[in-house]
């Protein structure tokens, strides 16, 4: 257990260092139990610091030895941190032995075991726990690393940079020696030490210069690996043709652990990757995996720019390399997909998580700004505000200074900051300067507030039509709602990319008064006062408004739409986004309606014709149709309410669930067949689509028959699941099934478990399969509990802990909000059981109850009452702590 130390740290007590660490050499005796690491340091004065005290952080060490300039010093040790006084002038040589038990590292965070293997991680204070240092961002040293460890056991050590030498010792034991020509911060080293083997492929990059690719993996996993190489391929030559940015090393490794906290770590040269964005084949990884695959693994490449060469000068800056680098993952999977139809597809599931997660994030307990002001754990701030909202701030820059102009600012910001260690601020500068007429460049500072304010603001719009003077008038608003700590907001500059569909479906010229002409049928408005108005001239007929456009800012619209004009724009909108938008919103009017109202949901005509309408275009693409076909998520739903009742919420949406299943019938019959996959399988946008809209349509079939009690659909999905050429198609089976709760059930999941039980990643996807199935009458929270003591079933291993307790707390939401309180006894028994093995996942675990205080009785009390149990154990990590104390707020 981690104990807290329960110090707040504040952005603005940033101090430089005393001291630079310039040069490491580390050497590793690599043992399970006690490994020996000697570290060798060049250390220098800071001229400007106050302090002459040197303060190294260590955390779970055994401390044996100091030498400065190889002579022993006296030192002590407190409040974790190596405190040594009496230092010389200027710069000297530091070194110091201690060990560590890799074995004992529950955490994974610092040095720990895997399968038999050694892998570090040391984002973001991981490094402390290997030896004793300058662990902070802003101090960057030129690392040579030496392994030493048994040779059979060990047969491959890697390291960051180039290997420089390596060969046998005694004992039974080799080693190599790594050396990385590039300083970096703590948190960017690795290493690695085990029994793995590895595809490689050679490339010649558009500079002519030849780079070695590796991704390694253990012995049976080598035929998952094709699909990754070619999305660091693709990712390699992405960087080079849209930002000019190339690969600067030799070699560069993809390492692959099934022990790992998060998704990957993109530690310089040496990327180490949970195998779940690895390891995909055909048979074992379905379309959504491979998706994540390419954008991992393009995200911890292009790292190697915004992240490595250009880092964060301290942890509140995280944003400038997290948010910068989900853009840049965002965009080349857009890029890659191709077509203005797959990329509008790519773009709403960004939306969709967005929402999932980061609007729900800002209007909790946890909402902090995309750049915070103060942390107790760092770890508990890799959120999807500094993630994914830091990545729409960065988009909405490129909005408004143009795709070349962005470009260029990029470009400003390397010839400033490479090498550096910089802040947020450093980086919208560089993209202003680089665009000195640009709105952003005007409006900086205000602009800015996206870094500085945490919550979602709300944009009200609301348009006037004037038939005689054919003017349109366009008022917005905007308005942030406090958040902790927070309770007034400034205005924030808002690109709002806008279009007017004419009731004739025509899209119309767009000319504000006092323009000679009109600017095209599509244009970006910047609302950066607290209310604005706009007058279009020119327009012949009544418009419907198609606002926010590609979802240009991240906001919550507030229009007065109304179902005609949400019709019109499901029909005929240019914006394939707000296509899909108006999709979602005539569901969720319906769904809203009956949630506030009676609870009785009766499926109009209206709405059933446009969805048929959707599902038989003939010009809109399969992957299309099955996101406008997806009803909102019930955690969306809950977000647009003033009190929560999980349960009836569930009710309703599974009402309109069986309705669209019975109303639409013939129209999924004919949708499962047309879109059958011919040939062999792909994961490409086309194929992708049209496996997704075949599951659906299955799962609506299944759901029809399971409540006619005819067991053709049924059959024909336990057919489907056992003959499934490909995993999607297995598992949309499968899911069918689930989601039915046919009686075919039972039978296929024993099946499937049967068939997969060696393949650690498809376990996952059986657990959480039914972690997630609709709850009914109690059984899917019941059946969870059973699986806990399931053989296959370990907290210890994150994946799949999250495929079982997470995927309940957070994705099952009615089989978790229960009146008898039984799902937040469970999760509050689980949060400190996880506690005390691995903090990181723990307080992760703990954010499933940020919105308790939107809940309805009795789930409300209940769920108090849960989180305070939590809060009230002694022994709390601190990021446990920091989660729970802020819930109870
Ligand atoms: N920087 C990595 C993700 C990462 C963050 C924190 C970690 O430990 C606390 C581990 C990995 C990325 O953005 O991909
Ligand atoms: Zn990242």
């Amino acid at each position: 257990m981690r104990e807290g130390t329960a110090t707040v740290i504040r952005r603005e007590d940033y101090a430089a260092p005393a001291y630079w660490i310039r040069s490491v050499e580390l050497t590793f005796d690599l043992d399970p139990v006690k490994t020996l690491v000697t570290n060798r340091m060049q250390v220098e004065r800071n001229p400007h610091a106050t302090t002459q005290t040197l303060r190294l952080d260590g955390e779970d060490l055994n401390l044996l030895r100091v030498l400065v300039n190889g002579e022993s010093v006296s030192f002590r040790v407190e409040n974790q941190q190596l405190v040594l006084e009496n230092l010389p002038a200027e710069s000297f040589t530091l070194e110091l032995r201690n060990t560590c038990s890799p074995e004992k590292n529950t955490q994974l965070s610092g040095l720990y075991t895997s399968s038999g293997g050694f892998f570090t991680q040391c984002e973001a204070q991981g490094f402390r726990r290997i030896t004793y240092f300058l662990d902070r961002p802003d101090v960057m040293a030129v690392y040579t690393v030496t392994l030493k460890a048994d040779r059979a056991k060990y047969p491959v050590l890697l390291s960051n940079g180039n290997l420089v030498e390596q060969g046998p010792l005694d004992n039974g034991k080799h080693y190599a020696k790594w050396h990385d020509p590039f300083p970096k911060p703590s948190y960017l080293f690795a290493l690695v030490a085990a029994k793995l083997v590895c595809r490689e492929q050679k490339i010649r990059a558009a500079s002519g210069r030849e780079h070695l690719l590796q991704v390694y993996v253990r012995a049976g996993d080598l035929d998952k690996t094709e699909h990754a190489m070619h999305s660091l391929i693709a990712s390699v030559a992405w960087d080079e043709r849209r930002f000019g940015l190339s690969l600067d090393l030799d070699r560069f490794m993809i390492v692959a652990v099934s022990d790992f906290n998060m998704g990957a770590m993109e530690n310089k040269g040496l990327n180490i990757f949970n195998t779940k964005y690895v390891l995909a084949n055909p048979a074992t990884a379905t379309d959504v995996d491979h998706a994540g695959i390419e954008s991992v693994v393009g995200h911890e490449y292009f790292h190697n720019w915004t992240g490595n060469r250009v880092t964060c000068r301290d942890w509140f800056q995280l944003s400038l390399k997290e948010g910068l680098t989900v853009f840049r993952d965002q965009e080349f999977s857009q890029d890659l997909a191709g077509t203005p139809s797959a990329r509008a597809v790519k773009r709403i599931d960004d939306v969709r998580t967005l929402r999932q997660h980061q609007f729900p994030e800002d209007a909790g307990p946890m909402a902090h700004p995309v750049r915070p002001d103060s942390y107790l754990a760092i770890d508990n701030f890799y959120t999807a505000t500094v993630y994914d909202k830091g990545a729409e701030v960065v988009r909405m820059m490129q909005t408004l200074v143009g795709r070349d102009g962005f470009a260029r600012g990029m470009t400003l910001y390397f010839e400033r900051h490479d090498g550096q260690a910089v802040t947020c601020d450093d980086f919208a500068q560089a993209i202003a300067d680089a665009n000195p007429g640009s709105a952003l460049a005007h409006k900086l500072e205000q602009f800015k507030r996206w870094y500085s304010q945490a919550g979602t603001p709300r944009v009200a719009a609301r348009g006037l039509y004037n038939a005689e003077m054919r003017t349109y008038t366009l008022e917005l608003s905007q308005h942030c709602p406090p958040t902790p700590g927070q309770s007034e907001k400034q205005p924030f500059v808002i690109p709002v990319a806008l279009g007017l569909v004419g009731r004739n479906a025509q899209p119309l010229p767009l000319q504000l008064v006092g323009e000679n002409a009109p600017a095209g049928t599509e244009r970006v408005l910047v609302l950066s006062e607290a209310a604005q108005r706009f007058e279009f001239t020119g327009i012949e007929v009544e418009p419907v408004p198609s606002l926010l456009r590609g979802f240009s800012a991240p906001v919550i619209l507030e229009d007065t739409l109304s179902d005609a004009d949400l019709l019109t724009l499901l029909a005929h909108d240019a914006d394939p986004f707000n296509r899909w938008e108006a999709g979602q919103r005539l569901a969720l009017n319906r769904l809203l309606a009956a949630i506030k109202g009676d609870g009785v949901l009766q499926l109009d005509g209206a709405y059933v014709d446009a969805m048929r309408a959707v599902i038989r275009h003939p010009a809109l693409d399969a992957a299309f149709k099955e996101l406008v076909l997806t009803l909102p998520g019930e955690s969306y739903i809950a977000e647009q309410l003033e009190e929560v009742d999980p349960q009836r919420i569930h009710a309703v949406r599974e009402s309109m669930r069986l309705q669209l299943a019975h109303a639409l019938h013939a129209e999924w019959e004919w949708a499962y067949e047309v879109h059958q996959d011919q040939g062999g399988y792909s994961p490409d946008p086309v194929s992708t689509g049209r496996r997704a809209l075949v599951s659906l349509s299955l799962a609506y079939l299944c759901l029809a028959a399971a409540e006619k009690q005819v067991p053709l659909w049924p059959g024909k999905a336990y057919q489907r699941f056992k003959d499934a050429g490909n995993m999607t198609d297995r598992l949309g089976a499968l899911s069918a099934l689930v989601g039915a709760h046919s009686e075919l059930a039972a039978p296929a999941l024993e099946r499937f478990h049967a068939m997969f039980r060696d393949e650690a990643l498809v376990v996952d996807k059986w657990f959480a399969l039914q972690a997630t199935a609709p709850e009914k009458g109690g059984r899917v929270f019941a059946r969870v509990k059973t699986l806990m003591s399931h053989p296959d079933f370990s907290l210890r291993n994150p994946n799949r802990a999250r495929s079982l307790v997470t995927a309940l707390c957070f994705s099952n939401p009615a089989a978790f909000h229960r009146t008898d309180a039984a799902g937040y006894v469970f999760w509050a028994e689980r949060v400190l059981e996880l506690d005390a093995i691995n903090p990181q996942l723990a307080a992760r675990l703990a954010r499933a109850m940020d919105r308790w205080k939107q809940l309805a009785e009795p789930y409300r009390s209940a769920a108090r009452e849960a989180i305070a149990r939590v809060a009230a154990k002694g022994e709390l990590s601190d990021d446990v702590r920091e989660i729970v104390t802020r819930a109870l707020a």
